[in-house]
């Protein structure tokens, strides 16, 4: 069956899921624009436990229209989700809804897919769950490859992610030799045989046509829901630490941003790194106080990784407002002394200087209880 997106009479409501730091929004934004591209108007929805999100800084200041959900999950607040989606139709009602839920998410089918269709069917068609992976840390996570990985119940979740995903993408093929891109394809079909897998570099823009064929020519399934420990799960993901803050620094002269923004996430890196604190994503951006769209995106997705800057800044800034979101396996407590210490050393180069910080929190997310759990795609 093809379905053409021109043809849809109803929104089509598609959700990109996956670990931390997989890609996701990457891959968003490539979907969004290839969907504009076809005349398609596009709402997104971003996730997360608090507020003060990369995540939707990042997306809007592409231009898309964004709505965030901030205090829990998607499957935790359903309705929030449909909320969201009816303030991104005020004006016009988008064509195609795309959302990403939190990284440490599992059991999406059974708690937002399959109510959403079964509750909404009138307004949505359900695109088959996509789930996202960051190669790297899945040769490690499947013992593949050997490195320091999570605790076995984080392993748990991102197991689970990948158990009742329909479509699996392997992401960042850039960083891959066709050697460890091949063990990879095989085990994960191997393990999951019912999924489709596609391989792709979102970051490139490779390999993502037959992904987005498959998103549109094909409806969520109707197997049942996995089995799923919410015990377990909760405890795997309580043991990520959380913290998102918002933080104004100016200086009585322009400064380099990018490089300060470089220079704070190799302080904190280093930090995190002394704690033993397993990061799966520290994520930033900077933008100036006083102008339009200019923005810095720094992104880490593990200790053995180096930060990498996505968007720099076009011109020295004066004030700033940075945003920081950082998920990592460790008390939220020891974040937060890390992420304090590493503004204090991070300092522009000269003059008077100043950091405010206008918003922090750090916590460990709380025990999923979703508002619906369908155990299948009808029941
Ligand atoms: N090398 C490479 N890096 C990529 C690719 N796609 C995304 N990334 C990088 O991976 C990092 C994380 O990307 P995001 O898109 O923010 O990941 P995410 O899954 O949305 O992360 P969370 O929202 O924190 O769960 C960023 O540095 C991206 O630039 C890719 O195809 N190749
Ligand atoms: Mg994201």
């Amino acid at each position: 069956m093809t379905i053409h997106w021109q043809l849809m009479s109803k929104a089509r409501y598609i959700m990109i899921g996956g670990f931390l730091g997989a890609g996701k929004t990457t891959a968003i934004l490539e979907l969004a624009g290839h969907l504009g591209g076809k005349g398609l108007k596009v709402g997104l929805i971003t996730n997360d436990q608090s507020v003060g999100l990369v995540d939707t800084t990042m997306l809007g200041a592409h231009g898309f229209a964004v709505e965030e959900i901030t205090g829990g999950c998607f499957c935790c607040r359903f309705n929030s989700l449909v909320d969201a989606a009816d303030r991104l139709s005020r004006d016009e009602r988008p064509d195609v809804f795309i959302a990403e839920p939190v990284g440490s998410c599992t059991d999406l089918k059974a708690s937002v897919s399959y109510p959403l269709r079964r509750m909404y069917g009138d307004n949505f068609s359900v695109a088959p769950l996509s789930v996202v992976l960051d190669p790297v840390r899945a040769l490690r996570i499947l013992g593949l490859e050997s490195g320091k990985a999570f605790s076995p119940k984080v392993i748990y979740v991102y197991e689970k992610q990948l158990e009742e995903a329909e479509i699996i993408v392997i992401n960042k093929l850039d960083l891959l030799t066709p050697e460890r891109r091949s063990v990879l394809r095989s085990a994960l079909t191997d393990r999951y045989p019912k999924a489709r897998v596609f391989e792709v570099s979102a970051r490139q823009g490779t390999g993502l046509s037959g992904w987005f064929d498959a998103i549109a020519g094909a409806d969520l399934g109707t197997a049942p829901s996995m089995d799923v420990d919410y015990e377990l799960y909760a405890e795997g993901e309580a043991l990520l630490g959380w913290l998102n803050c918002t933080v104004d620094v100016s200086a009585s002269g322009p400064f380099d941003g990018n490089k300060w923004l470089a220079d704070l996430a190799s302080e904190l890196h280093r930090r995190l790194d002394e704690y033993d604190a397993q990061i799966a994503h520290l994520k930033m951006t900077l933008s100036p106080a006083d102008t339009g769209n200019d923005l810095a995106v720094l992104n880490l997705v593990g200790n053995d990784a180096r930060p990498e800057m996505s968007h720099q800044l076009q011109e020295p800034v004066e004030s700033a407002e940075l945003i920081l979101n950082l998920r990592a396996e460790a008390d939220p407590q020891v974040l937060q002394s890390a992420v304090l210490s590493a503004l204090d050393a991070a300092r522009a180069p000269h003059g008077e200087w100043n950091v405010k910080v206008e918003h922090m929190e750090h916590f460990r997310p709380g025990k999923p209880q979703p508002t619906h759990r369908f155990a299948g795609a009808n029941q």
